[in-house]
């Protein structure tokens, strides 16, 4: 690994087992976790059947922020689980309305030098204060609070040189997108960005975060800004300065790659349909009529964000073609808003106030007309994630759609002739913790019907009888294989939820994935899912390993699977297998027949293991796949999951 980075500074301090110069795992102590809701049911079933009385993490907290419609019983449902099980297991709980995990923990909880796994994969937010801080599936966050190490990938340390300094209008949303128009979506498994240069300093903690979280797109492990003096001020405004270590690179750091983004040449962009990474300036784009305009979520909810708009709308109007919507990404963000009078500003403008918390980032609610465009402030625009099949979705700053909301289309900001707000964030944030819920046992855990088991597997058998239930093509993500929108109250319901898998890709009159899976597991056979390249990007919802598991999948094959999904897999006992040519990917069809004799023997650390393909018309081929697995990644998937270990 890199020497003298932050990263590895922080990693040699958490170091459980592995050594970053010849391994290509690490073991390292996690000091904190955080579950939201729609992962956190499973999570906390899962640290129950661990039979673990008490956490033992430094801090483990479990906000709810994504369920939160309350259309029948299930969402409430799964809110008095989290919060009676919180309550006995020493757990903080956070309540709905209290605000987005993310945000939340960057303003109260998080520490620079410490590490963070949430079962969400924008943790990487809290790397703008200086920690590691990762995403992983609900199992991983599980055995963390039950006090067992995180294994990361060896990481590769991606150091992004930042010079210069942003100009009006231009905002750290589009750092990010800058960077990911260079490193894209895909390719960057395994590694970890590290920030560093001259142009850090004149990032505030928030403005760090909006680039850490949407980190996440890039599918790197974490990102990470170094903890300095902009990090002791952001930690004073929140009343906890005693929170604050100082901690940077050596000024020699090595890093296994350097990319220069110098802020003050930065334009206006925007993430186009459908991929976070499919960036043009918004100059380029100027003139597209625009239909809807939201802004919040986790990248984009904070103070300085929802204060630079008020500002910027006091005494002007909505273009009248455009619906705008506000989530704050926190209650003291809110609370805010509410005593400096922003929020009355952003009302009379035309603003429509939504709660609190995810909301449309994750399809609840807001789901824009057919055929119009929507431009959010948010850090995905997977097809179809908003609620409408073929959606049009853009992903930009809150100052470009502040632009769009204002005259209906897009528009570089810089064009509306108006004076760039100074925003000046509040000396002191309100820091009112009273709505945290400190863990108090003795009450018991209430649990509802609509809250089912966490479904087993069986041990991987012995021959793969494998047939061929979907292929599908590059950058499959997790939203894909189980969406969300209005099918997310059905989280802790696995057979009701694996009803929906891949439902993107059922064609009207034709048998479903699950219809088709279970007709496979009826005949006694077993389900393979093929995929090509980043495989299982995205959200680190387990639902897209369990779901496929309980309808009897025991393979997925690509050409590579990304770093959450692929652990997902190995927890629940579906063997992740890449393709040793990528060519073999065009010769498989779907229904064709794909065996794997003696599986188990053929899976060995760095083993080849070879397949038989038969399609329709009875043509036999052999293929080679490679595995990603460490030793004890076979054993727990040889096993049929980490619940049977
Ligand atoms: C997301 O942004 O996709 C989510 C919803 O927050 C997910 C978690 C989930 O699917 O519950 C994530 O980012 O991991
Ligand atoms: Fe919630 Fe959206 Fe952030 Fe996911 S990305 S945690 S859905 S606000």
């Amino acid at each position: 690994m890199a020497k003298g980075t932050l990263v590895q500074k922080i990693i040699a301090a958490h170091l459980v087992s592995g050594d970053p110069a010849k391994d290509s795992q690490l073991l390292i102590k996690i000091d904190q976790t955080l579950t939201q809701d729609a992962t956190g049911t499973m999570a906390y079933l899962e640290l129950e059947a661990m039979k673990t009385p008490k956490v033992a993490t430094e801090l483990s907290v479990s906000y709810v922020d994504h369920n939160m419609m309350q259309n029948g019983p299930e969402n409430r449902n799964d809110h008095l689980y989290l919060q009676t099980v919180a309550a006995e297991k020493g757990v903080v709980f956070s309540p709905p309305g209290n605000g987005i995990c993310h945000q939340l923990h960057l303003e109260r909880f998080g520490k620079p030098g410490k590490t963070l796994i949430g079962s969400d994969s924008h943790t990487p937010t809290g790397g703008g204060i200086g920690m590691i801080a990762i995403g992983a599936g609900g199992l991983d966050v599980a055995l963390a609070m039950a006090g067992q190490p995180f294994t990361i990938p060896t990481p590769k340390i991606v150091g992004v040189k930042l010079t210069g300094k942003l100009r009006p209008w231009v905002a750290a949303k589009d750092v990010i997108l800058k960077l990911l128009s260079i490193l894209t979506t895909k390719g960057n498994v395994g590694s970890i960005v590290e920030y560093f240069g001259d142009g850090v300093k004149d990032l505030s903690v928030p403005q760090r975060a909006t680039i850490t979280n949407m980190g996440a797109e890039l599918g790197v492990t974490t990102s990470v800004f170094p903890s300095d003096e902009r990090t002791r001020e952001f930690l004073r405004r929140q009343n906890r300065e005693a929170d604050f270590t100082e901690l940077c690179a050596d000024a020699d750091a090595e890093y296994d790659r350097v990319v220069e983004i110098d802020l003050s040449t930065l334009d206006a962009l925007a993430a186009c349909p459908s991929s976070p990474d499919n960036i043009k300036t918004v100059r380029e784009l100027a003139g597209i009529k625009v239909g809807q305009v939201l802004v919040g979520s986790c990248t984009n909810g904070g103070y300085r964000d929802l204060a630079m708009l008020a500002m910027a709308l006091k005494g002007r109007k909505i273009h009248p073609d455009v619906t705008f919507g506000i989530a704050p990404g926190s209650r003291p963000v809110l609370e805010m808003l509410c005593a400096n009078g922003m929020l009355g500003d952003l009302v009379a403008a035309g603003a429509r106030i939504l709660e609190v918390g995810c909301g449309p980032c994750i399809g609840q609610g807001q789901s824009p007309a057919d055929g119009t465009v929507t431009v959010r402030t948010f850090n995905r625009n997977f097809a179809g994630r908003s609620g409408t099949k073929g959606d049009q979705s853009y992903l930009v700053s809150p100052e470009v759609a502040l632009a769009a909301a204002l005259t209906g289309e897009f528009t570089d900001p810089r064009d509306l002739g108006i004076a760039y707000p100074d925003v000046r964030e509040p000396e002191l944030y309100t820091s009112d913790d009273a709505h945290f819920q400190m863990p108090v046992p003795g009450k018991g855990i209430i649990r509802k019907p609509t809250i089912g088991e966490p479904p087993v597997n069986d041990a991987l058998p012995q021959n793969v009888n494998g047939v061929v239930v979907i292929k599908v093509g590059d950058k499959i993500t997790t939203d894909h294989i189980m969406p969300a929108g209005v099918h997310l109250k059905l989280r802790s319901n696995i057979p009701a939820y694996s009803k929906v898998v891949f439902e993107c890709f059922t064609e009207a009159g034709k048998p479903s994935f699950a219809e088709r899976a279970a007709a496979v597991r009826d005949a006694g056979k077993h389900g393979v899912i093929i995929g090509r390249d980043s495989y299982g990007q995205g959200s680190s919802r387990e639902h897209a390993a369990i779901c496929p598991m309980y309808l009897g999948i025991k393979v997925v094959a690509a050409l590579a699977i990304e770093r959450i999904h692929r652990a997902n897999l190995i927890n629940f006992g579906i063997v992740p297998l890449i393709f040793k040519d990528p060519a073999d990917y065009e010769a498989i069809t779907e229904g064709d027949a794909l065996t794997f004799e003696n599986l188990p023997a053929q899976l060995t650390p760095g083993s080849e293991v070879t397949g038989t393909l038969t399609a329709a018309d009875g043509s036999v081929k052999k293929i080679v796949f490679t595995h990603p697995m460490s030793e004890n990644d076979l054993k727990l998937v040889k096993a049929g999951g980490r619940l049977n270990c």
